[in-house]
């Protein structure tokens, strides 16, 4: 779905028209399409195409032309002209919070700082610059001193908000001629909640690979080449994302595609191993060493010089080591690790966890995977703040295959998210029952996401609660308390009787707000102890609890849930990989989780709080 990127686009091209001081009128109508397009729940494209853009209130005759421009080539001329009337990177400054458009215009007009750079250096070392110019204090060249520390520190992007992109770029390389096999590697393949740039890699012969480069420099997001050569193009998108792209030849795919995925750490102990084996791994392929002249295998140290100086010249080396012998294994991955004695790791444990011990003991996880997936517990519907009905949210589910659900609506103190009024919840529980009596091959749990609200205590009695099938329970305000209050307060929900999950514990938003900083060993013991199931909010944005933290929780023996969260019927579907992701990065089982659970498990498991539900 397009829809998010237009957004961007459109509200891009109104702050551009408002520092070239165009009418504000116009500027207006780009914000309002902008935001139109952000809310709109269908996706717009095949709108665009069936010519029913125009119809959406709020969207004119030029937006919808803009759009079908878009969808069709790439790119909307009147954006290229907006940018060819100013610096190249003037635009990167609106980014900045804080930064309005109107500011923007002065500090190119006044002090020709036209780039975040120029700023960084003028806020370093001559503020004055700033302070001249007219209406700017010392207190607001502060604020954007410590904006831009911001945004340097948040400059690695949401992997929910590169997949698309990264989709994309692979679907462009597959079709340019000569091109086999192609990947994504680096931290995306990982499956990290945040990504650097973005690694490509594709399989090329030799003599096609500097045309594959030249096309994949010039594709129609590419806003600047960094860098071209025979083999490797490295790009800047229009989405402000570093896209690299790699050609190897087919014997070499594996090799590269472990190289390139990384880790560096999970890397370099597998060259150590291939060393201690006898053997050579580059990003060429894994080689059996030649004895030398005297007979005895090239030595350690003379390794560590050559592999120096490879470095010293960066990644890319232009010829393979030919001379360090016979390749065995490197056209694909698992070759690789099965020609080093270890059974495959997936691209989601190469963190240096552990994975390579527990590969050689045999004891990888049987890592849980999409398949396993029958249920998702925490979603919203038109009840609260959720665009769709409860009808529609579970045939949904019923279209993903799952066997059980939870319908869990905001509470009280959530009034702008539609929270529910304490005499609304009786009723909705009948509602969610009575439309779930007509479907038989689901189990759909009438529940809550309750606001544990600064002490610890929920935002409804306990008569209340215990009128629900599922109760889960999760801070929304106050997200500012110290690690030991904040731990005190989840510890307090995990303990009340009725509770049966605690979802997106810290609060955190990833590049906005750090959450509340918790000591997840305590609340992992408390969880296990109690038998409640700590939440991985599948929200790319969120990823709350974290890999790490999911990892510790499955040490101390809680069980987690992987839960969408969904406010539509799209976000059921869209979002539970990235959770899924988090899970695999925390080395979860199915058996640990309990949207893999058969349901007469979970039944068990919410039975141990609510003795009703068992009867049912
Ligand atoms: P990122 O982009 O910061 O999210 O993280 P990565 O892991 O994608 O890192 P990146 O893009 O710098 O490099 C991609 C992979 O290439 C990295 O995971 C491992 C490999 N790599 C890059 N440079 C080196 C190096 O100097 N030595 C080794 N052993 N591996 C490297
Ligand atoms: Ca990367
Ligand atoms: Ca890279
Ligand atoms: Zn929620």
């Amino acid at each position: 779905m397009k829809n998010k990127e237009i957004a961007l686009i459109f509200n891009t091209m109104g702050q551009m028209m408002e520092v070239l001081g165009e009418n504000p009128f116009r500027v207006n109508s780009y914000y309002k399409a902008a935001r139109v397009i952000d809310d709109l729940s269908e996706d717009i494209e095949p709108l665009c195409k069936a010519g029913r853009a125009k119809d959406v209130p709020g969207i004119g005759e030029s937006t919808a032309a803009k759009i079908a421009e878009y969808c069709s080539t790439g790119k909307i001329a009147r954006y290229e002209e907006l940018k060819a009337k100013m610096p190249e990177h003037l635009p990167e400054l609106l980014r900045l919070s804080g930064m309005g458009p109107k500011t923007v215009a002065k500090l190119w007009k006044e002090a020709n700082i036209t780039s975040l750079a120029d700023l960084k250096q003028a806020v370093d070392t001559d503020r004055e610059r700033l302070t001249n110019i007219a209406g700017m204090g010392e207190k607001k060249v502060q604020q954007i001193a410590d904006s831009l520390k911001f945004v340097q520190a948040a400059s690695r992007h949401r992997l929910g908000d590169v997949k698309w992109l990264v989709d994309e770029l692979l679907d462009n390389i597959r079709h340019i001629r000569g091109v086999g096999r192609v990947e994504a590697a680096g931290s995306f393949r990982r499956g990290a909640e945040t990504v650097g740039d973005i690694d490509l890699l594709c399989e090329a012969a030799d003599a096609d690979a500097p045309a594959i480069i030249e096309q994949f420099t010039h594709l129609p997001r590419v806003s600047r080449i960094l860098a071209q050569g025979g083999t490797k193009g490295s790009v800047m998108l229009d989405q402000h994302v570093q896209a690299d792209l790699r050609a190897v030849p087919g014997q070499s795919f594996g090799a590269a595609l472990a190289y390139f995925t990384g880790s560096k750490a999970h890397n370099v102990h597998l060259r150590e191993r291939a060393v201690k084996l006898g053997m050579r791994l580059n990003e060429y392929g894994l080689y059996k060493l030649k004895s030398s002249p005297t007979g005895k295998q090239i030595s350690k140290t003379s390794l560590a010089r050559k592999r120096r100086a490879e470095q010293a010249e960066g990644a890319e080396l232009e010829t393979p080591p030919s001379e360090l012998g016979e390749q065995i294994a490197g056209a694909d991955e698992p070759g690789i690790y099965a020609a080093l004695g270890l059974p495959y790791v997936p691209p989601e444990l190469r963190e240096d966890r552990g994975e390579l011990d527990a590969a050689e003991r045999g004891q990888l996880p049987r890592l849980v995977q999409a398949t396993d997936v029958h249920g998702d517990f925490h979603m919203h519907t038109t009840l609260s703040d959720g665009r769709n009905t409860i009808e529609e949210m579970i045939n949904a589910c019923r279209a993903l295959g799952y066997t059980a659900i939870a319908i869990t609506e905001h509470s009280r103190s959530q009034h702008i998210a539609g929270g529910l009024k304490p005499e609304a919840l009786v009723p909705m529980t009948k509602a969610i029952h009575k439309v779930a009596q007509k479907y038989d091959d689901i189990l759909v749990l009438a529940g809550c996401e309750v606001d544990i609200l600064k002490d610890g205590s929920l935002d409804y009695d306990d008569a209340l609660l215990s009128e629900l099938d599922f109760v889960l329970a999760s801070p929304h305000a106050a997200l500012t308390q110290t690690p030991a209050e904040a731990t005190a307060r989840i510890i307090k929900a995990i303990e009340h009787p009725l509770v049966h999950a605690v979802a997106h514990i810290t609060g955190r938003i990833i590049n906005q707000r750090p959450g509340m900083e918790v000591d997840i060993d305590a609340i992992a013991q408390a969880a296990a102890r109690h038998g409640v199931a700590l939440e991985i909010n599948a929200d790319p944005a969120r990823l709350d609890l974290r890999d790490t933290h999911a990892r510790t929780a499955l040490a101390r023996g809680a069980f987690l849930m992987i839960n969408t969260d969904a406010h539509s019927t799209e976000g059921l579907r869209d979002s539970m990989p990235y959770g899924l992701l988090t899970a695999r990065r925390a080395w979860a089982t199915p058996d640990q989780i309990v949207n893999c659970w058969p349901v007469e498990r979970l039944r068990q498991w919410l039975a141990q709080k609510r003795k009703t539900l068992a009867a049912k």
